[in-house]
Parts: C-alpha cells; sequence; structure tokens
C-alpha cells in the first residue's frame, strides 16, 4: 500500500462532464453507466471516479483527505497506516427518525417504520440532490455483500460525494473490480448518498461536511434502492451494511425464502476438537463484536469469527440453516474495547484502521474510555479540542473502527465460504439490568420465535436519542426490518416449516447485563460467557443437563471451574420472579397488539402459554 503522503489521482476535473462518463467510465454494466450518467446530470459534481477497490487508491484518497485537514494520519510506528476523523459534533450516530421505508404501500412497511409515498418522498429526494455534489468528486463505488462467487451475494453500487465514504467501503465490503467482474451485465442494488454540502466556487470546505437538519436515509424495498442524504456517519452512510444487507435484503429474503438477520455469527471448536457455529442477535452496541470474538476462560475451548453484526440465512441442501457473513469488515464500537474485555479486536485495529470519534493521544494515537491504563495526560478529544477531565468522555460513545476481517487473528476460516457455516444454535438477547436470566433454552422453533419477538432491551449511543430507556426491539431488528413486523414473525415462522425439527438450530435467550441492588453486574461476562456457550454446545447434542421453568429451560450446572462467584449471585442470575415476569407478559400483549391482524396467532399462543405456565 502506499503511503499517505502520495499525490491523488484519476479524478477528473471537467466541464463536458457528461461526455467525459460515458467515454472513459464504461464498467461494462450498460445499466450502470447509464444510472452513473442520469445520477451525474442530477447532482452536478465536478468530477466522477468510479472506484476499482484498489490499495494505491486507498492510499491517494487518504493522503488527499490528509492534506485536506479532514483527517490525521497516526503515528505510523504506534497505528501504522490508520486515520483519525472525528465527525460533526451531530452526526455521531444512527438516525431512525429520519429513516423511512417507502414501500408502495403503507402497510407493508408496518408500524415500526417510518413512511412517505414513494413518489412524494421521490420528489422530495429530487430536489435534495439537484446539484448537491458541486464542487465535489462523485465516487462510484461497486460493492459486492457475501463471499465473491457465492450465489447469495448481492452486487450493490453506491454512489457517494464522501471520500470517507469509499475508505470505509474498502474496509467492509469487498470493493471496486472484483465486485465489477461480479456483477457483470447482472442487476444491482443502486444507492445514492450525499452529504448535502455542495461547495460553491472559491468556497473552502469544512472538515466534516454533513447537512443535518435535511438528513434522510430512504428506502425503496420493491426498487432495491436507497437514497442517504446529509449525514457521513457509516450506519446513514455505508449503504451495503444496514440499508442494503439488512433492510433491503430482509424484504428480498422474506419474498425468496431467507433471513436477513442483525447477528454475529461464530464458530466454537470443544477441546475434542468437534466445531459447532452459533448465530447470536443483540441490538446495537449491546456486546456482539467481543461475542463474535471472545477469548474463552474455559481451557482448550476456541472461538472464531465469522462475523460481528449481519448474518444472511438459508436452507441448505442438506435440511440445516446455514448462514454467511455479507461483510468484510468491522465497524466496532471502540469504547469498552481493551485487552481485558476483548484483545482479539485490539489486535485486529493495530495497523490499516480507520477511527472515528475516539480521542487522539498526544503522541498520535488513539484512545477511548475503557481502553487499557489511564488517560493519557495529553489528548485531543473527538470534539477536536483539547480534553480536560471535567469534559467528559474524551471518545464519544458511539464512536467507532472500521478494519478489514482479514487482520483478526481468529477470522474463520470458513467465513468466506460461498456456502457458508451451519448452524447449531440461535441466540437472542438483550440488555436487561433485571427479569430475564443470564441463559435459558426454548422448547421449540415457535417458542423460540417467540422469545425473538418479545426482545426488550435498553437504547445504547448508537441510535439518536435518550440511552438507558428500555424498549422493545423484536430479533435486534427494530431499526433494520425493511417490511411489516408483523410479517417478519410469520416469515420467521415459515422459515421453521421449511425442514425438520431436527436439523434446525436450537434458540437461546441470554442476558449478561443482570445487576445487583448497587448496580453492580451480577456476572463478568466478557471470556466468562464461554461457560455459557460451553452449555449451549453441549444442549445442542443434548450433553447437558437442564431444567424446564415456565419461561424455558435453564442450566442445572454450569461449568464454573476456575471462576469465584458468590452463590448468591448465581442464584440470582437464574431466579425467575413469577410477579415481574407476569409484568412482562403484560408488556409484550401491549406491544403484539401494535401488529393488528398481521402478528401471528401462534406467537399469542406462546404468550398465553407463557402466563399460564407462570401461573
Ligand atoms: C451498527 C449498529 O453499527 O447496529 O452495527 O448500529
Ligand atoms: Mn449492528
Amino acid at each position: 500500500m502506499v503511503g499517505f503522503g502520495a499525490k491523488p489521482r484519476g479524478t477528473l476535473q471537467l466541464e463536458t462532464l457528461m461526455n467525459q462518463v460515458m467515454s472513459s467510465y464504461k464498467t461494462g454494466n450498460e445499466e450502470l453507466d447509464r444510472w452513473i450518467g442520469e445520477m451525474a446530470e442530477l447532482c452536478r459534481p465536478a468530477g466522477v471516479h468510479v472506484c476499482d477497490g484498489s490499495d494505491r487508491e486507498y492510499g491517494e484518497l487518504a493522503a488527499q483527505l490528509v492534506r485536506e485537514g479532514k483527517a490525521t494520519a497516526l503515528n505510523e510506528a504506534m497505528r501504522p497506516h490508520s486515520l483519525w476523523f472525528h465527525s460533526d459534533a451531530e452526526d455521531v450516530a444512527r438516525v431512525e427518525e429520519c429513516t423511512f421505508i417507502c414501500s408502495r404501500r403503507e402497510e407493508d412497511a408496518g408500524p415500526t417504520n417510518h413512511w412517505v409515498e414513494p413518489g412524494e418522498m421521490k420528489r422530495k429526494l429530487g430536489g435534495l440532490f439537484s446539484g448537491c455534489m458541486e464542487g465535489r468528486t462523485m465516487y462510484v463505488v461497486p460493492y459486492c455483500m457475501g463471499p465473491l462467487g457465492s450465489p447469495f451475494s448481492i452486487v450493490g453500487v453506491e454512489i457517494t460525494d464522501s471520500a470517507y465514504v469509499v475508505l470505509n467501503m474498502k474496509w467492509m465490503t469487498r470493493m471496486g473490480k472484483e465486485a465489477l467482474k461480479q456483477l457483470g451485465n447482472g442487476a444491482f442494488s443502486a444507492g445514492m448518498h450525499s452529504v448535502g454540502a455542495p461547495l460553491k466556487q472559491g468556497q473552502k470546505d469544512v472538515r466534516w461536511p454533513c447537512h443535518v437538519k435535511e438528513r434522510c436515509i430512504v428506502h425503496f424495498p420493491e426498487e432495491r434502492s436507497v437514497w442517504s442524504y446529509g449525514s457521513g456517519y457509516g450506519g446513514n452512510a455505508l449503504l451495503g451494511k444496514k440499508c442494503l444487507a439488512l433492510r433491503l435484503a430482509s424484504v428480498m429474503g422474506k419474498e425468496e425464502g431467507w433471513l436477513a438477520e442483525h447477528m454475529l455469527i461464530l464458530g466454537l471448536t470443544s477441546p475434542e476438537g468437534e466445531k459447532k457455529y452459533i448465530a447470536a442477535a443483540f441490538p446495537s452496541a449491546c456486546g456482539k463484536t467481543n461475542l463474535a470474538m471472545l477469548t474463552p476462560t474455559l481451557p482448550g475451548w476456541k472461538v472464531e469469527c465469522v462475523g460481528d453484526d449481519i448474518a444472511w440465512i438459508r436452507v441448505g441442501d442438506d435440511g440445516r440453516l446455514w448462514a454467511v457473513n455479507p461483510e468484510a469488515g468491522y465497524f466496532g464500537v471502540a469504547p469498552g474495547t481493551s485487552m481485558k474485555t476483548n484483545p482479539n479486536a485490539m489486535r485486529t485495529i493495530a495497523k490499516n484502521t480507520i477511527f472515528t470519534n475516539v480521542a487522539l493521544t498526544g503522541e498520535g494515537d488513539v484512545w477511548w474510555e475503557g481502553m487499557d491504563g489511564s488517560p493519557p495526560e495529553k489528548m485531543i478529544s473527538w470534539l477536536g479540542k483539547v480534553w480536560k477531565p471535567s469534559d467528559g468522555p474524551a471518545a464519544h460513545p458511539n464512536s467507532r473502527f472500521t478494519v478489514s476481517a482479514k487482520q483478526n487473528p481468529i477470522y474463520d476460516p470458513m467465513a468466506n465460504d460461498p456456502k457458508g457455516v451451519p448452524l447449531s444454535a440461535i441466540i437472542f438477547g438483550g440488555r436487561r439490568n433485571g427479569v430475564v436470566p443470564l441463559v435459558y433454552e426454548s422448547f421449540s422453533w415457535q417458542h423460540g420465535v417467540f422469545l425473538g419477538a418479545s426482545v426488550s432491551s435498553e437504547s445504547t449511543a448508537a441510535a439518536k436519542g435518550e440511552v438507558g430507556k428500555l424498549r422493545h426491539d423484536p430479533f435486534a431488528m427494530l431499526p433494520f426490518c425493511g417490511y411489516h413486523m408483523g410479517d417478519y414473525f410469520a416469515h420467521w415462522l415459515e422459515m421453521g416449516k421449511k425442514t425438520s425439527a431436527d436439523k434446525l438450530p436450537k434458540i437461546y435467550y441470554v442476558n449478561w447485563f443482570q445487576k445487583d441492588a448497587e448496580g453492580k453486574f451480577l456476572w463478568p461476562g466478557f471470556g466468562e460467557n464461554s461457560r455459557v456457550l460451553k452449555w449451549i454446545f453441549e444442549r445442542t447434542s443434548d450433553k447437558a443437563p437442564a431444567k424446564k421453568t415456565a419461561i424455558g429451560s435453564i442450566p442445572t450446572s454450569l461449568d464454573l471451574s476456575g471462576l469465584e462467584i458468590l452463590t448468591e449471585k448465581l442464584t440470582a442470575l437464574f431466579s425467575i420472579d413469577r410477579e415481574a415476569w407476569l409484568k412482562e407478559c403484560d408488556e409484550i400483549k401491549n406491544y403484539f397488539k401494535v401488529f393488528s391482524s398481521r402478528m401471528p396467532s401462534e406467537l399469542l399462543r406462546e404468550l398465553d402459554e407463557l402466563i399460564r405456565r407462570l401461573h
């Protein structure tokens, strides 16, 4: 890779833009060439650059951003080939209130999504995007979600005026020439993105251009397209991730008989060398990356990481459920990541990493709350100011690292397999300070679907809004399901009918976050979660003991060797408070009413059964 001092190349500055677009930028795909021309005409950029995805291109763009003062190159000796960005203070997270599913019919978006009539939204977008790239380069980013060569992969093309987005897409997807090759003359999912800050002639650019007042992230599910305006934040601007791989893909999965899920995928190997794959859905910033890269404290057990955020799941020829991770990198939450909590993540981000909204140390390295050691004496906070302890956190709570999965020392050898990996277990979970025990197992697929549908969790900094507020987040998909959530529940039930019960993964619910009366966590979490994973692993071949309770089956013994934990804590971790659960059922019952006639009766029956068992 070239250093960040290299000169940029390949960007056209032109007047006869359209002609040059059409003559110089033949991508080999007629529809794509036509669309690039159309979008260039609409957005009126100063130039067009079709990204090839090479290391050279990455180095040149990075160097350009450093020269422009939009990025800081980190200390080459401490964090080779890495960049520090800090955003506009208002552009730090996903914005659910400005995220729309513009299906043709309002009822298809359902009660959990914002909807605007597609024609009306397109008129609005036409106005917003008209001339929105003036003075900027329009980057065309072809990318592939899923392993190259896999029949399940989906090619998307993102047009963006943000070089920061291009750099992130390089690590998060299979981007550039390879994706174009996979596309051939086929159909692609179109994603338009603009930071919404055109540059008038002579106007000086700002460090993090965005237009937060008008920002909107808009999905047209029937057209498989996305239009995102006004934000440069990853979840709003890297359109392959939440927009294509979850919101649009969930709609495709419903139509074609597969699932697009907000799930990590890990491989777990026992001391005897038996390996099983597990997928787990937790809401944003609830520890998916930490679980996906876990270092077991139980001797002889090994975890390998297929993915930390998204799983596409299909029924394989053998009747089992097979999962692929459509992403190629991690866009992980930095605060709380340390050699103690996630050494594999720390090793992964040792070089070639993009950091956004963490703190910059006097030595030119990065820092965040919860990293090993005490805060360095001299730091620039995520706000770009010299940091004082009285300023609050030096890194934004939703600050991120972006890095290629290839740098993960425990990247699973099957992660790029076009077939995916077979799932033995699926886990749901949330951040709950009480009520929900450490782990329990569902009685059946249908009961497991009920567990997924009834996930509640405390909100986190990954989305704009109040943090720590309990909200329903079915399947951890509340912000990501691209269609009616009631139909989504029904689709999960249907998936269970596509194969025989013995082939389906078993379904679990976990809660690492219970607290005692003083507000301290009852369970140590992180590597110690391997004890729970071991129980799950052994349950999937009926080798671990469990007892039935009203809510599901819980362990009668958990391997606690080498762990000091007070008996009263353990008792609390597995206690089932009947009154609290009956209240929980009332809460779920009320929530399910939101889905009215589209709420599957099977899940209402599961709820009635749970209430009956609790009584
Ligand atoms: C993410 C999120 O960035 O869920 O993965 O917000
Ligand atoms: Mn996520």
